[in-house]
């Protein structure tokens, strides 16, 4: 048992996500109940110490602290919905991805009933729940997350961001964004040096540390979009930015050029707006 354990919980969904949501709270010593709508996928946690509800109900009425991790919105809402009498006066924590409208109207219905509601991004694989590098964004009441924060903090660094309970799943999805055009850029790049006989691998040993320096840049990028002033001086200019020799070689290699024309296209909208003397972070004004 560790300084914190002892808390009643109750975990709804033992998908990859919710098993090892549980599995941390187990470890822990936490008195855990477990429900999952196909049942068999209880017996490992249950042979470690937790125990499991036959019904969601159960669960819910088994402890003052409900963690929901299913699948979407849609199937919160199937498994909670009948049982908000049940919830009235617990509390709710929902680490289920849902969008930031989704979010607010979980809160929302949660408020109606008489739960306290805090809503939850992992930013982390089931793999990763519990070990350096995982991190989980919160948004809601700010009670409940003080209230249970060292029990949070056992699936990784817990992060809270307001009572707007929208915008732990608005920095959620922000961050994938950026990750996964990151992740696109070097898809092409790694596409582009393919027919040379570069390999993804040999590419990524010079990527990686590539890529990590340049976020060094967006603390400069974010004081330029935060002044408004894009004509700072000291910053690379939209015109001396042009892809165009990137969009050539693309094309020199026979690859598709969709990733980098895209970026071309939010540079060239400033451009012929009149800003090419300005900076490169104008092109966030493109997507505005
Ligand atoms: N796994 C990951 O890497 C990501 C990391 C970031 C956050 N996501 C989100 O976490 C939620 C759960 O993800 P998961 O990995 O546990 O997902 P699955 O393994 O597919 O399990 C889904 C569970 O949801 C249950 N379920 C689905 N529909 C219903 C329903 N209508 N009523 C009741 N339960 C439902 C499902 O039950 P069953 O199919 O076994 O009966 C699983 O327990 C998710 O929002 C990710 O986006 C994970």
């Amino acid at each position: 048992m560790t300084a914190n354990s002892g808390i009643q919980v109750s975990v709804l969904g033992l998908g990859a996500m919710g098993t090892a949501l549980a599995e941390a709270l187990v470890k822990a010593g936490h008195e855990t109940t477990v429900w999952n709508r196909t049942p068999g996928k209880a017996d490992g946690i249950v042979a470690r110490g937790a125990t499991e509800a036959a019904t969601a109900g159960d669960a819910v009425r088994a402890a003052p602290l409900v963690i929901a991790c299913l699948l979407d919105h849609a199937s919160v809402h199937e498994v909670l919905d009948p049982l908000t009498a049940d919830l009235a006066g617990r509390t709710l924590v929902n680490v289920t991805t849902t969008s930031p409208a989704q979010s607010r109207e979980l809160a929302a219905w949660a408020a109606a009933a008489g739960v306290a509601y805090l809503d939850g991004g992992i930013m982390a694989v089931p793999q990763m729940i519990g070990q350096p590098g995982s991190s989980i964004l919160y948004s809601g009441s700010a009670e409940v997350f003080q209230q249970y924060k060292s029990l949070l903090d056992l699936w990784g660094v817990s992060t809270y961001f307001g009572e707007d309970a929208g915008l732990a799943s608005l920095y959620d999805l922000a961050l994938l964004a950026g990750m996964y055009v990151m992740f696109a850029g070097f898809m092409h790049g790694a596409a582009m040096v393919a027919p040379a006989g570069v390999t993804a691998r040999q590419f990524a040993g010079t990527a990686a540390p590539w890529l990590s320096a340049m976020t060094g840049m967006l603390d400069q990028y974010a004081t330029v979009i935060d002044g408004g002033d894009y004509t700072v001086e000291g910053q690379q200019s939209l015109e001396f930015s042009s892809l165009d020799d990137i969009l050539a070689a693309s094309s020199e290699q026979g690859i598709s050029t969709d990733v980098v024309a895209a970026v071309q296209g939010l540079i060239q909208r400033q451009i012929d707006a009149g800003h090419g003397k300005e900076g490169f972070a104008r092109i966030i004004e493109s997507l505005r």
